[in-house]
């Protein structure tokens, strides 16, 4: 079975972090609503979808894919960057626990999951605001052992890898240029965004249908150009609060 981890988007949505974007109103009701419609694209593409609880304590923890990375073996609960935000752990080791031995990243180390990128047993790691070298060294050093090999990425000018690049088939890569080199993903098929969606490199990829934000068009057609199929939703409320598509959600197989 594949199982989707998803959380309800807090009241408090409004005072979440920021690091790129200027503060703008957040329609509450309207994010309600885009995310209900995100869970329904994962029901639909067969993933069952767990929905924990939102938590006004916890303005930012819809974005359930930074608290945790996944793989077959395990479930590596993170030590996100921002303070405000390690106490949305709890819950997700909580789940988590029930699928997989749960390990935890630990101080001095910093980490997001939005910044782990991780094709087979390839694991790609940004360099980021939020993920310090601490952070790289102790998840190689948690997965060497099952044969993973563990890169770091230097970045620039976004919050996580996967505002910069993200997984869209088996071996193929969407990314922006501009943010991360191409020449990070030696072997893969990549796709670069459309010039005028430098955001558009953050795609949800389902395994039959990929999904991607309404706010970009052109990206979407090269990625279909490639011959993937893909889906769009509004997440226009998400975006105000520096999310995306893949932020949304810990996929995995139970
Ligand atoms: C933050 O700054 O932490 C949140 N406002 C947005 C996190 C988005 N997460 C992600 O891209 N994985």
């Amino acid at each position: 079975m594949q199982y989707a981890i998803t959380r309800e988007v807090s009241a408090t949505i409004g005072r979440c972090e920021l690091t790129y974007r200027k503060r703008e109103p957040i329609d509450v009701e309207l994010a309600h609503a885009q995310h209900a419609a995100y869970r329904a694209v994962l029901h639909h593409a067969g993933w069952a979808v767990i929905e924990l609880p939102a938590t006004a304590e916890c303005p930012d923890s819809v974005f359930v894919e930074d608290t945790a990375v996944v793989t077959d073996e395990l479930a590596i609960i993170t030590r996100p960057g921002a303070p405000s935000r390690r106490p949305e752990t709890v819950a997700i080791a909580e789940v988590l626990g029930r699928f997989r031995e749960v390990v935890r990243i630990e101080e001095p180390a910093t980490i997001d999951g939005g910044d782990v990128l991780r094709i087979g047993r390839r694991v790609w790691v940004g360099l980021t605001s939020r993920t310090n070298v601490a952070a790289i060294e102790s998840l190689r050093h948690i997965l060497v052992r099952y044969g993973y090999s563990v890169v770091g990425v230097p970045l620039r000018g976004c919050l996580h890898l996967k505002s910069a690049a993200t997984v869209v088939g088996p071996a193929s890569v969407v990314l922006n240029p501009g943010w991360v080199s191409p020449a990070t993903f030696p072997g893969l098929e990549t796709i670069e965004v459309d010039p005028q969606e430098p955001d558009a490199a953050n795609v949800l990829w389902l395994g039959a249908v990929s999904v991607v934000s309404q706010a970009h068009p052109r990206t979407r057609a090269r990625i279909e150009a490639h011959g993937i199929t893909c889906r769009t939703i509004d997440v226009s409320e998400l975006a105000k609060a520096e999310g995306a598509l893949t932020c949304c959600s810990i996929l995995f197989e139970g």
